[in-house]
C-alpha cells in the first residue's frame, strides 16, 4: 500500500543539474532549478509527501515505489524567486537501496524521510544521513522529515530526537503529515530558502 507518484507528469523535466548555470542555461538567481532525492526506509510515506506536495493529493490504495519515480513541482517564494523542484523519489525497499546513489548523487537536496511510529525507520534515516555524508555533494542541503505527525497516539520516536540528530549533523527538520497535509509546503519552502543561489554577474 502507498502513495505512487510514478504516473507520468505532464510539466516533468528530465535533468540532473543543480541549477540554470550548470545545465548551460542562463544563469538567473531568480529563477532556480534544483534536483532533490527522497530517501527513507519503505512505508515511511515518500510518495505521499510529494504527492501531497506536487499534486495535493493523498491516495492510501496506491503502490510501493519500484525503482524511482520522478515529479516535478515549481513553488514562488515571497522574494519572487521560483524554484523547480526536480524530484526523485526512490523506493525504500531494501531491494533497490543498490540504485540509490544513482539518484543521490549530484542531487542539490536530500530529504530524509522517517516514521514517527517506527523507530527503526529513524535508525535508517540516520544511515542514510551518513551515506550522503560521505557519498553526496558537499555542499547538499539535508532535510530531516519525520512523517505520519497525524499518528502522535502511536507515536515512538520522540520529536526532540530529530531535533537533537539534525542540529548534530547540520540539517534542517520538521514532522509532517502527507495525509492531512501538515507542514508538507512548509518543508519545500523551507528547503528553498536554505539553496545557495548563483551569483549573477
Ligand atoms: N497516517 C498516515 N499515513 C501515511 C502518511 N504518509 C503515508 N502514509 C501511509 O503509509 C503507507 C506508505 O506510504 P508510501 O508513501 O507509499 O511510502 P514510501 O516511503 O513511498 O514507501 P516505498 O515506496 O516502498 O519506499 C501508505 O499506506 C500511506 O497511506 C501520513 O502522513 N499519515
Ligand atoms: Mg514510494
Amino acid at each position: 500500500m502507498g502513495c505512487s507518484a510514478s504516473l507520468p507528469d505532464r510539466n516533468s523535466v528530465r535533468s540532473t543539474g543543480l541549477n540554470n548555470a550548470e545545465n548551460g542555461g542562463s544563469p538567473d538567481a531568480k529563477n532556480l532549478r534544483v534536483k532533490l532525492v527522497l530517501l527513507g526506509d519503505s512505508g515511511v510515506g515518500k510518495s505521499c509527501i510529494v504527492l501531497r506536495f506536487v499534486r495535493g493529493q493523498f491516495d492510501p490504495t496506491s503502490k510501493v515505489t519500484v525503482g524511482a519515480s520522478f515529479l516535478s513541482q515549481t513553488i514562488a517564494l515571497q522574494d519572487s524567486t521560483t524554484v523547480k523542484f526536480e524530484i526523485w523519489d526512490t523506493a525504500g525497499q531494501e531491494r533497490y537501496a543498490a540504485l540509490a546513489p544513482l539518484y543521490y548523487r549530484g542531487a542539490a537536496v536530500a530529504v530524509i524521510v522517517y516514521d514517527i511510529t517506527n523507530p527503526e525507520s529513524f535508525t535508517k534515516a540516520q544511515y542514510w544521513v551518513k551515506e550522503l555524508q560521505k557519498h553526496g555533494s558537499s555542499d547538499i542541503v539535508m532535510a530531516l522529515v519525520g512523517n505520519k505527525a497525524d499518528l502522535h497516539e502511536n507515536r515512538e520516536v520522540p520529536a526532540q530526537d530529530g531535533i537533537e540528530y539534525s542540529e548534530n549533523n547540520g540539517m534542517f527538520f520538521i514532522e509532517t503529515s502527507a495525509k492531512t497535509a501538515d507542514n508538507i509546503n512548509q518543508l519545500f519552502e523551507e528547503i528553498a530558502k536554505r539553496l545557495p543561489r548563483p551569483s549573477v554577474s
